[in-house]
């Protein structure tokens, strides 16, 4: 079954198996509510838009094309869903209204599922302690991130360590710890400007002392320097690896959505200096502009592995195309 036709059954309520559902349908709505700034403003612009619709008309996909733009749908996916759709319109597939939202909802999911399958889990260290790392500049969502997923991981019954590995900020070992108190996990950290891979070295030689599942490492990502951000990357990777030969397990960049084209700039920088394995999407709650994903998508090849869909320690959620699709599409899907 398509990603399309599996979100349509989501639509109709097709599903047999009510009690599992339920669990499923509160994500749902979570993704429902957290997008609805997004999904609001896109849903009014394309049925303005599809008001005066003439499907052989180009301005209308020249305003298709300057819609997705402002949804941070990004310059590459917005051409090809654009021409996807002139295409369709020219071997009359487009006729009405309704056939150009369905196949405007269509080509956006596919084109995403295409590039990037479903890609939800995050590498696991099968014999021992997993460790996460976490980069991002300043303000993204990093340490907030790594408490909701410690949050996660605790309710899921693991042990969780946290490494104050951002040393730079003034006030940013407290906020973690604060975050550690109220998630329950230990926090190893130093002193604000102390180095940052010596806290790593002494959380890795505590975390696997006390045989703990998961050590989350927290980062200053200063890309203003990059030359220091590469080195202290690959000081804190070297001393990972010497003490766990497949970790970190994964490094996962933390980007705002709320700063579009900004994110993506982010995400190519941090490419050059580090292997980053995964995505953190923050704060897609706050923008109205939830075509990020696709640009992402396309242009980077990373997957998103979680979103954060508001403030508190339970909203982060792991990425799924189809609940994200279900969350931005649904008034015009339905
Ligand atoms: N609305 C919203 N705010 C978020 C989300 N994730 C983080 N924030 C907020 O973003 C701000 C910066 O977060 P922080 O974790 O300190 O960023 P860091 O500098 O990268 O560690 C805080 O006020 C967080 O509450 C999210 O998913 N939604
Ligand atoms: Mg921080």
């Amino acid at each position: 079954m398509s990603l399309f036709d599996r979100i349509k059954s989501v639509f109709t309520g097709e599903e047999e198996q009510q009690e599992e559902n339920k669990v499923e349908q509160q994500e749902l709505s979570t993704y429902e509510e957290g997008l609805e700034k997004s999904r609001k403003s896109f849903t009014r612009r394309f049925k303005e838009m599809m008001a005066n619709f003439r499907y052989e008309d180009e301005e209308f996909f020249e305003e298709l094309e300057d819609l997705l733009i402002e949804s941070d749908v990004g310059f590459e996916a917005t051409m090809e869903i654009s021409d996807k759709m002139r295409y369709e319109a020219k071997v009359e597939n487009i006729r009405t209204v309704e056939d150009a939202e369905r196949v405007l909802v269509r080509t956006m999911i596919e084109m995403y599922e295409e590039t990037n399958p479903n890609y939800i889990e995050f590498n696991k260290n099968p014999k021992g302690l997993t460790v996460l790392l976490f980069v991002g500049v300043n303000g993204v969502g990093k340490t907030t991130t790594i408490a909701k997923l410690a949050h996660q991981l605790i309710e899921e019954g693991n042990s969780v360590m946290l490494a104050a590995g951002d040393t730079f900020r003034a006030g940013a070992i407290q906020q973690l710890e604060v975050w550690g108190d109220r998630v329950g996990a230990e926090v190893v950290s130093t002193e604000q400007g102390g180095d940052p891979s010596a806290v790593v070295f002494d959380a890795l030689k505590q975390a696997e002392e006390k045989k703990i599942d998961y050590l989350l490492v927290d980062t200053a990502g200063r890309l203003q320097n990059k030359k220091n951000l590469m080195d202290e990357l690959a000081k804190m990777n070297r001393v990972i690896e010497r003490e766990i030969p497949d970790a970190p397990h994964e490094t996962l960049l933390v980007l705002d959505a709320t700063t579009g084209q900004n994110a993506l700039n982010q995400a190519k920088q941090f490419q050059e200096v580090t292997n980053i394995t995964g995505i953190a999407l923050t704060k897609m709650d706050g923008t109205a502009k939830g075509g990020i994903v696709f640009a992402i998508g396309k242009e980077l090849n990373i997957p998103v592995k979680f979103v954060g869909l508001g403030e508190s320690m339970n909203d982060l959620h792991e990425f799924s195309s189809e609940k994200f699709a279900y969350g931005l599409f649904k008034d015009l899907v339905s």
